[in-house]
């Protein structure tokens, strides 16, 4: 082939009589018909053959796919080794490009070459919401207040927060569907004052909350469903004033609260069976003003809590359940308020289900317990940090408190004893 073409090349030269050099592949320019100038060394090479390529030099030589010569860029649309740019390639194209991590993953930082990362705070309302579909991961805090939002569908995407979650008064918010993605918030969640909120479906995937878990005056929630993932929560619990809130299902596997855990005025909570893994609170628990709550027996793994404070449950008649309670490292308070708008416990009659504790670390008070005729439950008890309080029971009989005081022993009372104006006559053993 070649030899066919430089015998006509020869031919056509010897008979125009221009040139008396023969062509050969590498030869300067300019070549002889039927071969091509190779732009790289000016030199000849056949048609069909590949001529060098120098990526950088501005014209396009196969393989390069672009060349913009010295605008060759990695953050341009033709990279430092003239390839067209493209999502994938590891190079992030400004101006076209959010970022670009080399894969085609789409749960990670960089999704179809959209930072999914959104650092900062953010409030958004109705009008905004969709600013921030892209992203998966929000530095900062998410403020979502105040709107007329009906749902949160439009941030399907998010699967981290790095600070506070906020849904506060939103008037119309039915559902938090929209946020199934979720996984973890380092800092606060707040859910207050949406009257529409009637489950917190799409909180599956919740793990752990970092901060404080405030649940408050949200009028028609119903139940947890489905928290089903979340074992931790950092900071505080608090489940306050939901009027509709009968159980506690969808908390079955939280282990742990950092905090102090307030369960008040939650007029229709009727029970705590749900929260059978609960094994730690930091802080104080504070179960107090349930009007409905009839048994707290769902609390059969708790084994320390900070403060114990069991307060105006007027329909709760015992206090089984605790009976894997050893220590209280604080208060231990069954003290009710003794005012008219208060109901007080006037069912509980025992201390019974308390029967492992072994130590309170600071004050035990028994307080204003109207139904209250023994105290034996707390036979196991042998160690007071504080001061023993056993006052204003008015059915108790002081014998009880004297058994007390004996059972424990003066000696193991820190701070001493008040054993006053316990009203039954039962009379001493
Ligand atoms: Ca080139
Ligand atoms: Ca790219
Ligand atoms: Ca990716």
């Amino acid at each position: 082939m070649h030899l066919h073409r430089l015998f006509i090349t020869m031919s056509m030269m010897a008979a125009l009589g221009c040139v008396s050099e023969i062509q050969t592949e590498n030869s300067p320019c300019p070549c002889a018909e039927g071969w091509q100038c190779c732009y790289v060394g000016k030199i000849c090479m056949p048609e069909d053959a590949i001529c060098p390529s120098e990526c950088g030099n501005g014209h396009i030589e196969a393989p390069e796919e672009c060349d913009a010569g010295e605008g060759n860029s990695n953050s341009g649309s033709c990279t430092m080794a003239c390839t067209t740019a493209v999502c994938g390639d590891g190079f992030v194209e400004v101006g076209v490009e959010g970022c670009d991590d080399g894969n085609d993953v789409n749960a990670d930082d960089c999704a179809g070459c959209t930072d999914t990362v959104c650092q900062g705070d953010f409030t958004v309302d109705h009008t905004n919401i969709a600013e921030i579909a892209h992203c998966q991961t929000i530095t900062g805090n998410l403020v979502i207040s105040d709107t007329y939002l009906v749902h949160l569908d439009a941030i399907e995407q998010l699967r981290v927060i790095g600070g506070d979650l906020e849904l506060v008064e939103n008037e119309q918010l039915s559902t938090v569907a929209g946020l199934s993605q979720l996984i973890s918030i380092a800092g606060d969640l707040r859910i207050e004052g949406n009257p529409f909120l009637y489950s917190l479906r799409g909180l599956d995937r919740v793990e752990s909350i970092g901060g404080t878990f405030l649940i408050e005056q949200n009028s028609t929630l119903a139940s947890f469903d489905s928290l089903d993932e979340l074992t931790t929560v950092s900071g505080d619990l608090m489940i306050m004033q939901n009027p509709m809130l009968a159980v506690f299902s969808g908390l079955g596997q939280l282990e742990s609260v950092g905090g102090h855990f307030f369960i008040f005025n939650n007029v229709s909570l009727a029970n705590l069976h749900d929260l059978g893994s609960l094994v730690s609170v930091g802080g104080a628990f504070q179960i107090d003003v349930n009007i409905s709550l009839t048994s707290i027996e769902g609390l059969a793994s708790l084994t320390t809590v900070g403060d114990l404070f069991v307060g105006e449950n007027p329909e709760l008649s015992s206090l089984r359940g605790l009976d894997s309670l050893t220590t209280v490292e604080g208060w231990l308070q069954f003290d009710n308020r003794d005012y008219d708008d208060y109901p007080g416990q006037p069912l509980i009659t025992t201390l019974d289900g308390l029967d492992a504790l072994t130590s309170v670390g600071s004050y035990l008070r028994v307080v204003n317990m109207s139904g209250l005729t023994s105290l034996r439950g707390l036979r196991s008890l042998h160690s007071v940090g504080a001061f023993l309080e056993i006052r204003n029971n008015a059915v108790l009989d002081p014998c009880e408190a004297d058994w007390l005081l004996e059972s424990i022993g003066l000696e193991n009372i820190a701070e001493g004893a008040r054993l006053s104006n316990n009203g039954g006559t039962a009379g001493c053993d």
